[in-house]
């Protein structure tokens, strides 16, 4: 099963991207229910001759990260930093985040010299709070879920290479526990929701805490976690408005990542408006219907849902529609054959 949740987890991530991609920056109200339920039955209907749906920075990113881990066996930033730089030189036109780029252009002309600087610098010395640290943090879980430590570790220096405020590094913290969480749970019996919830509050509290990684007192993971459980409970009396409203679906981590969050767990129940029998689809289906960063938060969302259901709640031809899915099943693979030999 194990097997099955690493291909879930990257498949799940890189297919968020994909199908949210056409979808970014909308708002929530531009965004037809009907509609989306007709593209989501057209990609997973009979085959059509279509080209492939191309991913973005989110999967570009995530590949380098997990082809990093398997490489050394370790995080190593140097390497991980230059993965990072030579992708997006390659291939810049995926819609990477406006400023992450300046990062790579000082790696780039300070030849690597020091790792750590160029993401320091952002925002006059306050660093990134985006999304694009936990946006990549996927294989992060998979290589070291067996080493909780060590795993934090991984999560917040492969952050850091480009995103160092304290709410864009807990919010790829955050995203890590999330998928870690479904790593050891057993999709045939049903999700314990709140007991999830209440263990995911538990250790993104205890991370806050923690002196470096202080948040200002109007925003933490913390409180944003709670309004989810609060709007977990009004269940089907919360329309996508309010979600996006309250939670939020911008590009900021603080502001997506519980968002993400809160559609793989709304969608453990059917959700209305989205008619389908595959909870992976309806994770990702809610997560689009939301509006915003939406490729980043279906990724996100994709990610924890895979991790937790497995590559067999993908249906075969929705993954056939995504670009980079064989390379993506690879790297899964790899690493499930690294951490488990
Ligand atoms: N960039 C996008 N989408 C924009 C549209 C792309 C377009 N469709 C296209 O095809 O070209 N998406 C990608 O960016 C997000 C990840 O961004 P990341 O890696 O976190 O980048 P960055 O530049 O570090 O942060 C993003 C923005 O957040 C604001 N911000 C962050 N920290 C701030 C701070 N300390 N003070 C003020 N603002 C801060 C800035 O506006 C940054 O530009 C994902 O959605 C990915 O899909
Ligand atoms: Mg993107
Ligand atoms: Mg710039
Ligand atoms: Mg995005």
């Amino acid at each position: 099963m194990l097997a099955k949740k690493f291909r879930g987890c990257l498949i799940g991530a890189l297919s968020g991207d994909c199908f949210g991609a056409p979808y970014e920056d909308e708002p929530v109200s531009a965004i037809s229910k009907t509609q989306l339920q007709t593209y989501f039955d057209n990609l997973e209907g009979p085959p059509f001759k279509t080209p492939q749906y191309r991913y973005t920075d989110d999967t570009a990113m995530t590949k380098c990260v997990a082809e990093s881990l398997i490489a050394h066996n370790a995080f190593n930033a140097y390497d991980m930093a230059e993965r990072f730089v030579k992708e997006y030189y390659v291939d810049p036109n995926r819609g990477y985040g406006a400023n992450v780029t300046d990062v790579f252009g000082k790696l780039n002309i300070q030849n690597l010299e020091n790792v750590w600087k160029p993401a320091e610098e952002q925002f006059g010395g306050s660093g990134s709070y985006g999304n694009g640290g936990a946006m990549r943090v996927a294989p992060v879980p998979l290589f070291a879920h067996k080493n909780y430590d060590l795993m934090l570790d991984i999560a917040e220096k492969s952050t850091r290479l480009t995103h160092t405020h304290p709410l864009g590094v807990n919010g790829a913290l955050l995203q890590t526990l999330a998928i870690y969480l479904c790593l050891k749970r057993n999709p045939e019996t049903p999700l314990d929701i709140a007991e999830y919830t209440k263990e995911l509050i538990d250790k993104i509290s205890i991370i806050e805490s923690q002196s470096n990684r202080v948040v200002s007192d109007q925003v933490s993971y913390r409180g944003q976690l709670l309004k989810l459980q609060t709007l977990l409970e009004l269940g089907d009396n919360v329309v996508p408005y309010q979600i996006a409203e309250e939670l939020g679906t911008d590009v900021s981590a603080v502001f997506s990542v519980p968002t993400a969050i809160y559609c793989f767990l709304r969608a453990q129940n059917p959700v209305p408006d989205i008619n389908t029998s595959s909870p992976f689809r309806r994770t990702i289906q809610l997560a689009i219907s939301l509006g915003g960063d939406t490729d980043t938060i279906a990724s996100m969302s994709g990610a924890i849902a895979g991790a937790y259901y497995g590559i067999d709640s993908i249906s075969q031809n929705l993954q056939n529609l995504a670009e980079g899915r064989e390379i993506i099943d690879s790297l899964a693979m790899k690493l499930y054959n690294q951490v488990t030999n």
